[in-house]
């Protein structure tokens, strides 16, 4: 094939009448006019001076533009790099800088604070609203609406997604076209999508669940995707009935249990509920079942491998587990240096397959301690194979903090917090949250005879990182709690405040 990623996502519904997205105003969008626009975007990537293997980088809201964006990509052979659309200009600075985008779309509502970063970093910007106007829309606007599109081979890179690490330094995770069609392949098959699939879609599309899990699926199988700026859970049980199948992180299962009109005749239609990104409670599994009759399908990935795991279709979904290995997936459990150990051990879960990334951009020391020579990938998640064969996730490895399936990486917050006057060092720990599982709080030790100003630390937060990010609260102590060997004890702290935001 010519370009096997976008010919297998996109060129199969060229000149198809069929319903591709639903949209929140109550209008459809067919294949064939997604595909003429995204046709007149490629045509003005390739205008403003893009070559295959350039970066374009995303800050916009969810909408049809901004998948056509993604489409034009593909087509182009550009490496598209989504953002997270909560970044703050001085997040989004990281990113222009690091990936060296040529061409950077934000919205207008953002652009004039965005201008001096784009400038800095040498990015083209340019908007692109949801409603469709902005400057990249009206150039595109005039540009033919087809477009001969450009040759690319499986090995070559379709995407960068950006992910924190451990030294607060966000990491570009180099996906492949292979890597996200081989993923795409196998889960709509594992999963059954086909066309009559209807898939309510309240995901961001800057996230790996979003965009290659769910709308890839959908753009391979042709499944129409009822396609909402976020989520809200009023408006999903009101469109339940028209739908087939949901794709969620945890939060979107709790706070649909939350609300007394979502019942079984609600999801009376549904065939299938997919959760992901963060663990979901057994208990919430079984809630979910007992209010609808479905069991939920649990399955396990991440941003540098796609989809590793999932519970059988077909088969016992079993709750607190994320399944078996997907076929083509290797998965073991391995002690630190790499060695497997005994079935029905806890330890690191390692994976292997055509869904692992291929390292982190100019990052190759980074990509060498996660990224085996054989190439198993260390996950940094704890777990175990049962005897039954099933993956079941008990922690993770790595200082990370899952809050409605966002990552958060506390070092990121601990630079911040550290540099706040009155404040002599901190220590950021993730304790349970009802609605979004886990939350960040922040531990902050006093310098002696100073007392740190909350609101200060907060404004200043609010400038450096995303509003997710933000610990829910920030407490004051007069020192970390240390072991003998002189590293604070995170786990005293997580047990200290575990039950800040206990329900009842
Ligand atoms: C929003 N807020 C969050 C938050 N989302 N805070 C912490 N964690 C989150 N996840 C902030 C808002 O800015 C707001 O700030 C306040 O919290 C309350 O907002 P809300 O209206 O309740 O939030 P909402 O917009 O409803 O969003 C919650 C959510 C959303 C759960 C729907 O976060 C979401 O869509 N999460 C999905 C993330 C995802 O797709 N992850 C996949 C990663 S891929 P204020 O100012 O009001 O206080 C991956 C691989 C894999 O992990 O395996 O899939
Ligand atoms: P990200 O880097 O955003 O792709 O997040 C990936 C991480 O999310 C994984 O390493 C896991 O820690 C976590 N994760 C994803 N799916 C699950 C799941 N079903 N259960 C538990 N953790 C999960």
């Amino acid at each position: 094939m010519a370009n096997p990623l976008y010919d297998t996502l996109f060129a199969r519904h060229s000149g198809r009448d069929t319903v591709f997205l639903h949209l929140p105003d109550g209008s459809a969008l067919t294949h064939d006019s997604f595909l003429r626009m995204a046709a007149r975007f490629a045509h003005q990537i390739v205008q403003f001076g893009l070559e295959p293997g350039d970066r374009l980088a995303v800050q916009i809201g969810k909408s049809p533009q901004a998948l056509a964006v993604y489409a034009a990509c593909a087509q182009t052979g550009v490496i598209f790099l989504p953002l997270n659309t909560a970044y703050t200009p001085a997040e989004v600075s990281y990113f222009l800088e690091n990936s060296g985008a040529k061409l950077f779309l934000c919205d207008a509502k953002g652009a004039e604070a965005l201008a001096p970063v784009s400038v800095k970093s040498g990015a083209r910007q340019e908007t692109l609203n949801g409603d469709g106007s902005g400057s990249f829309a009206d150039a595109a606007a005039g540009q033919p609406d087809e477009f001969d599109t450009i040759p690319r081979e499986k090995g070559d890179l379709a995407a960068f997604l950006y992910t924190s690490g451990t030294t607060g330094r966000s990491k570009g995770a180099m996906l492949t076209q292979d890597n996200l069609l081989s993923n795409a392949q196998v889960l709509t098959d594992y999963w059954r999508f086909t066309d009559q699939d209807v898939l309510l879609h309240a995901l961001p599309i800057f996230h790996t669940h979003g965009l290659f899990v769910a709308t890839n699926i959908c753009l391979i199988s042709g499944a129409q995707m009822i396609f909402y700026p976020g989520f809200d859970a009023e408006q999903m049980v009101r469109d339940m009935p028209r739908a087939t199948s949901m794709m969620g992180v945890p939060t979107f299962y709790t706070r649909l249990l939350d609300r007394d009109d979502f019942t079984a005749d609600v999801a009376r239609n549904m065939r299938l509920f997919i959760s992901g990104s963060a663990p979901l409670l057994a208990e919430t599994h079984r809630e979910f079942e007992a209010r609808t009759g479905h069991r939920i399908l649990e399955r396990y990935g991440m941003t540098e491998t796609n989809m590793n795991t999932s519970n059988p279709y077909e088969g016992e979904r079993r709750a607190g587990t994320v399944g078996y290995p997907l076929p083509g997936v290797e998965l073991r459990v391995c002690d630190e240096s790499g060695a497997e150990i005994p079935q029905g051990e806890i330890g690191t879960i390692e994976v292997r397959g055509p869904n692992v990334f291929k390292g982190y951009w100019q990052m190759p020391e980074k990509t060498a301690e996660e990224l085996r020579e054989n190439g198993f990938f260390i996950t940094g998640d704890l777990g175990l194979v049962d005897a039954d064969g099933y993956v079941t996730i008990v922690g993770r490895g790595k200082d990370l903090i899952i809050s409605g399936g966002y990552n958060i990486y506390p070092k990121e917050i601990e630079l911040v917090l550290d540099q706040a006057p009155g404040v002599l060092e901190s220590a950021v720990i993730g304790v349970p949250h009802p609605d979004f599982g886990e939350t960040p709080v922040g531990v902050l030790a006093r310098r002696p005879g100073e007392e740190p100003d909350i609101d200060a630390i907060m404004a200043e937060m609010a400038d450096a990182l995303a509003r997710f990010k933000h610990p829910r609260k920030l407490v004051v102590v007069d020192a970390l709690p240390r072991n003998t060997m002189g590293k604070v004890q995170k786990n005293v702290l997580r047990d200290e405040y575990k039950g800040l935001f206990a329900q009842g």
